[in-house]
């Protein structure tokens, strides 16, 4: 899933983690998703000429919708129901905790709604999308160098 940010976004990223997996996987996993944010927050700088904004994706019998604003305050709205307990090895509780972890520490706005049947699918789709609305938000237009923001910060 992480590889599906990395290749989706156009992002560089590696990522390197050690946790205690042997009491089980949640810090990992929340770790993982607090440290993405805070270098997410940390590269876009004072966020000048950057899109902003970024949404999409179908797969298969999917439909996966990730909005996001990159502007200056986390909020997290999930829309996704998984009724299996665990796909692979990632607990499907631990969804919502990495994307909530991931938008307070990226200090981004993150909507993400999923429908559809294969649970596999579905979160694939999320991965994807989040991915390509990240590509699309923090594209910078060199000739609006300007701060997206009529507030003058974001
Ligand atoms: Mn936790």
């Amino acid at each position: 899933m992480l590889d599906q940010i990395a290749r989706h976004s156009g992002m560089d990223m590696s990522i390197k983690v050690k946790g205690d997996l042997h009491v089980d996987e949640h810090h990992t996993i929340e770790d993982t998703a607090i440290a993405l944010g805070e270098a997410l927050n940390k590269a876009l700088g004072d966020k000048r000429g950057i899109e902003r904004y970024g949404f999409v994706l179908p797969m298969d019998d999917c439909l996966c919708t990730v909005a996001i604003d990159f502007g200056g305050r986390p909020w997290l709205v999930w829309d996704a129901e998984f009724r299996r307990e665990k796909i692979g090895d990632m607990p499907t509780e631990m969804f919502l905790h990495f994307f909530k972890s991931l938008s307070d520490n990226a200090r981004m706005n993150l909507f993400i709604r999923a429908e559809g049947e294969n649970e596999h699918h579905k979160i694939e789709g999320i991965f994807k999308a989040l991915a390509r609305a990240i590509r699309q938000a923090v594209k910078r237009d060199p000739l609006h160098f300007t701060l997206p923001s009529t507030k003058g910060t974001l």
